[in-house]
């Protein structure tokens, strides 16, 4: 077993042995909790139903290592962009990272973990979730690094209801500096853009601008998103037309109020990260269960989809075919209804 006092002392060097130790442990909780709400195992836990993913080494950057997850790709940790900017937006709002803040903290079963402590953020989530996966491409956008917590959606734990979110949802972060808790996604993106992004690159700080950003992303949540989901969900052939046609004025929305390449202009921003994951899933999920293609009739915003998703933060955080078909034939197996099994 590893000990700190026998580790080595490049962080680098604790991080890739940490990888190598892990490793094995990690894909098995991976394959389990794949595409399943019911999903976090593992040994490696912070309470009895979640799976905590350290980030390691796999790209030199000033913070000694550069972290993140791709889950459900067997690749547990992200390598940055090794021809990585000189300075991080994450460094540029908060000065220079310094490896020193990394140690190892505790040991079981026998792998070597990093501790949560040492990087900005604790990032609760699910594998699948496309709200989840917004504040991963935020995090991803900003080069925030991370560490990686699984949640059992439907066995939450006292703790994770007391100490990080009381709805019991997921995506959440803890700030390790602050000790902030945040959930909702879309608060969680405006935080992290508060706390990490100085040049208010992806969060405008004008107002009528700000304003714009949050429109757009209440308009997902309210329009786009459920009319994209009971669409895909309907069984019963009457209500077909209505819903397509609910779908069709969300996005003829888009159409007529992308400015162009994004969302609200030439800046990715926090309204374009926060759609991304919910285009990726209307785009491939009609056309796989319904042989539709939703976007052919809305040009401008065909072109926003192709120009954002080619990010590489999105690129970082897109979710295998596979499993989005697993999850959508489990869901329609059961019925399930828009806002899942808590409707908060
Ligand atoms: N409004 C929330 C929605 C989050 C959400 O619905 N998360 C789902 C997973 S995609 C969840 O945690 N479900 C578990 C439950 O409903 O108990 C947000 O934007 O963060």
């Amino acid at each position: 077993m590893a000990s700190a006092a026998r580790s080595p002392t490049s962080p680098c060097a604790l991080a890739r042995r940490a990888q190598k130790q892990l490793l094995p442990l990690l894909l098995t909780s991976l394959y389990v909790s794949a595409g399943s709400a019911a999903g976090s195992v593992g040994t490696i836990t912070n309470s009895p139903s979640t799976s905590t993913m350290h980030g390691v080494c796999t790209a030199g950057s000033p913070f000694g290592c550069i972290l993140g997850s791709r889950l459900g790709q067997r690749e547990v940790f992200t390598a940055r962009n090794p021809e990585a900017r000189s300075r991080t937006r994450f460094e540029q709002s908060h000065g220079p990272a310094t490896p020193s803040r990394q140690r190892v903290s505790r040991t079981r079963g026998g792998s070597t973990v990093l501790s949560a402590t040492t990087f900005p953020v604790e990032f609760f989530t699910l594998e699948m979730c496309p709200y989840a996966q917004r504040v991963w491409i935020v995090m991803e956008e900003l080069q925030i690094p991370y560490t990686t917590t699984l949640v059992n959606a439907r066995d939450k734990t006292a703790w994770y209801l007391k100490e990080i979110n009381p709805r019991g949802k997921v995506p959440a972060i803890r700030d390790a500096a602050t000790g902030a808790v945040v959930y909702e996604s879309l608060i969680i993106n405006e935080y992290l853009a508060d706390r990490f992004d100085g040049a208010h690159a992806l969060l405008p700080s004008e107002p009528a601008a700000r304003a714009t950003l949050r429109l757009w992303n209440e308009h997902l949540d309210t329009q786009l998103a459920p009319a994209h989901f009971t669409l895909l969900m309907n069984k019963n052939e009457t209500q077909a037309v209505a819903k397509e046609e609910a779908l069709r004025l969300a996005l003829q929305r888009y159409e007529e109020g992308i400015v162009g390449p994004y969302l609200l202009g030439d800046a990715f921003t926090l309204a374009d990260a926060a759609a991304l994951p919910f285009f990726e899933r209307l785009v491939f999920s009609l056309e796989h269960f319904k042989a539709a293609r939703p976007l052919d009739d809305f040009p401008r915003t065909k072109a926003w989809f192709k120009h954002a998703s080619a990010r590489a933060s999105f690129e970082a955080t897109r979710r295998p075919k596979d499993k989005l078909v697993e999850l959508y034939e489990r869901f329609l197996s059961v019925d399930y209804k828009f806002g899942g099994l808590n409707k908060s």
